[in-house]
């Protein structure tokens, strides 16, 4: 099993700055180390560069670095096209911003494949604006509304594969806004918020989407967020939200993802190194990739996902 790391130091998806240091931050922090330990073969493919690009007028003028926007994406998607054939991509973030591109080729990867994609997104935030519904003019919300195929990405590239509704479980939930609620809302998207997860364990509803997965034989791309975390655990983010996963349900949904072998792909998304408290936030997001990878305690029987 080959790991491919792909920096990706972007910090186009919103005004504050900081997550372009994270892909040094996952070096230093020892994630190509870690994931060797396990047996894995790693290459570091160093990180990507945006394309040249220039935003067409019809986007609206709130919407933060438009034209470096355009250019990460083409380029993102290129990289993943590229990657995911000689193995699995792990994309060092940058903000959440950069799965437009990551799912994108991802997306394409799996249609070339006459495979569905599957994508589970670990955040506090449903991230599914579009550049005419975001508040904010923050791109990094946008990511699921561009990869579902909503309209009024101007200039952006064409999205040939959207991203079918009923292939997306969104886990942790509880920062949403009104616009992102109502229209999600009209969707089959699979949302767990932070209270159902209270009532019933995080493992029900992702054993019930893995299996969902395995029985499409669908590839599966995961983006974890770092403010899917409790800030207690990963401070290390702009947009800390009170009452997130904590350390042992991020571990279980990480083994879990494991035992399944389903995994065909990971985001791991922004960390802001400058607001980290000695790297822990850096070394949580480390921990749970190798978890992500085969790291555990014991050996269990593998589950039957098929
Ligand atoms: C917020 C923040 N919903 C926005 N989104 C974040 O600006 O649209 N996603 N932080 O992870
Ligand atoms: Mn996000
Ligand atoms: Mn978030
Ligand atoms: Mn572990």
């Amino acid at each position: 099993n080959t790991c491919i790391l792909v920096g990706a130091p972007m910090d186009s998806g919103k005004r504050r700055q900081g997550c372009r240091m994270g892909p040094d931050a996952y070096r230093v922090a020892g994630i190509a180390e870690a994931l060797g330990d396990l047996g894995l073969e790693v290459r570091d493919t160093g990180n990507v560069s945006p394309d040249a690009a220039t935003a067409p007028q019809e986007l609206p003028n709130h919407v933060f670095a438009p034209d470096e926007m355009i250019g990460w994406t083409s380029a993102l998607a290129r990289a993943a096209e590229e990657a995911l054939p000689q193995g699995i991509p792990i994309f060092l973030g940058g903000d959440h911003a950069l799965a437009l591109g990551t799912v994108l080729g991802a997306a394409r990867h799996a249609a070339s494949q006459d495979r569905p994609l599957f994508v589970l997104w670990l955040d506090a935030h449903t991230d599914y604006h579009t550049p005419q519904s975001t508040e904010s003019g923050n791109l990094h919300g946008s990511p699921l509304g561009y990869v579902t195929g909503r309209d009024g990405f101007h200039g952006f590239p064409e999205v040939t594969h959207p991203v079918p509704h009923e292939n997306i479980c969104l886990m942790g939930l509880r920062s949403v806004d009104p616009a992102e609620r109502d229209d999600l809302q009209q969707t089959n998207i699979r949302y767990h918020d932070m209270r159902s997860i209270d009532e019933t364990g995080i493992a029900r509803p992702l054993e019930t989407f893995l299996r969902d997965v395995a029985a499409a034989n669908g590839m599966l791309h995961v983006s974890l967020d770092v403010d899917f975390l409790d800030p207690g655990i990963a401070p290390a983010v702009g947009t800390t939200v009170p009452g997130g996963a904590t350390m042992r349900e991020a571990h279980l949904v990480m083994e879990m993802i494991c035992d399944s072998g389903l995994m065909t792909s990971l985001d791991l998304v922004e960390l802001n190194p400058f607001l980290d408290d000695r790297g822990r936030t850096a070394q949580v997001m480390v921990d749970l990739a190798a978890s992500a990878m085969g790291r555990r305690v014991f050996d269990r029987p593998t589950r039957a996902y098929s």
